[in-house]
């Protein structure tokens, strides 16, 4: 299994997937859903114990934002273990179907292990000579551009030329658009600060089913407490941290139909989106915990 040692490249999480899909051909099967605007490839690893079942399912994506690395090494963690483990995690797995994007933004990632740690966008050009990339977590078309993001190509939140614009958040939408009758759980991890949000991200306004989502929520942060997290904040996005459109949970819930939607902020203790690799083991497995309370919610609510 991946030993939590140390933080990946992206080739290595690619050679990974397409190993494990190998390894394991009746549970693993992975989906290219295009390619990064430097060209690299994004794979969708879908995990089930009967692939052509169509069960319910529930989406995992990661790394959205380059520099949040604990986030892919959590994802990825989730995938070995689902996809390796045989003996273990068969209530996970059991009529339930799981597609993993271990790093949902390949080009800012290995920018920031090649060139600038603190990278948070794509790396497409944009109309500003010497500015690059857009927030892809503010570039999905749902109130698109509304609040919390910027016009400016140099800013930190740009949202795109349009919506869409990005092509990494394009091929997210193509594959969720065409599972969204399946998918009842869309999960995005990012870093860092212990939250667990749910939509709306463009207003303050709540989801008419915001109990259910807080409930699920709460189900979930109890389990990673019980494993040893720390406990997390549970909330809508804009109330809880800040109002930003165009992320992708709200896509997910506001435009794709998928009802429960979270964006997990993991944990950055006293380091931010630096955290040591000697803490990816336990949040990798808290967080595990995490997504098992998820799935036995999504089971119960189906
Ligand atoms: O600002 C973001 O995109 C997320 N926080 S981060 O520090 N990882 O950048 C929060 C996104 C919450 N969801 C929405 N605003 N839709
Ligand atoms: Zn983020």
């Amino acid at each position: 299994y991946i030993d939590n040692k140390r933080y990946f490249l992206y080739d290595e999480i690619e050679d990974y997937i397409k190993r494990v899909a190998e390894n394991h051909p009746n549970r693993v099967k992975v989906h290219d859903i295009g390619r990064t605007f430097e060209g690299r490839r994004m794979l969708v690893v879908h995990v089930s114990n009967c692939p052509y079942c169509n069960y319910t399912a529930i989406w995992v994506d990661a790394g959205i934002h380059a520099r949040e690395w604990i986030a892919p090494a959590t994802a990825l963690f989730a995938l070995s273990q689902l996809a390796e483990n045989e003996t273990a995690h068969a209530d996970m797995r059991e009529q339930l179907d799981w597609y993993i994007l271990v790093v949902a933004n390949p080009d800012g990632y290995q920018f920031t292990h090649t060139t600038d740690r603190m990278w948070r966008k794509t790396r497409s050009t944009t109309s500003m000579p010497g500015c690059y990339g857009a927030d892809p977590n503010r570039n999905f078309d749902f109130h698109w551009n509304e609040v919390g993001a910027s016009k400016n190509p140099c800013s930190e939140t740009f949202a795109g030329r349009n919506a869409f614009s990005e092509i990494e958040a394009k091929n997210i939408r193509t594959f969720l658009w065409d599972n969204r009758l399946k998918i009842k759980l869309y999960i995005s991890y990012h870093s860092y600060g212990n939250f667990i949000l749910y939509p709306w991200g463009y207003t303050a306004e709540n989801p008419k089913d915001w109990q259910t989502l807080k409930s699920v929520a709460m189900k979930a942060n109890e389990a990673m407490v019980r494993a040893g997290s720390e406990p997390y904040t549970i909330g809508s996005s804009t109330q809880t941290l800040y109002a930003a459109a165009g992320g992708s949970d709200d896509w997910a819930k506001g435009f794709a139909g998928i009802p429960l939607s979270y964006t997990i902020e993991l944990p950055g203790y006293k380091f931010g989106f630096q955290l040591p690799t000697s803490y990816i083991d336990a949040v990798a497995r808290q967080s595990f915990e995490g997504l098992r309370a998820f799935a036995s919610e999504v089971k119960r609510l189906r």
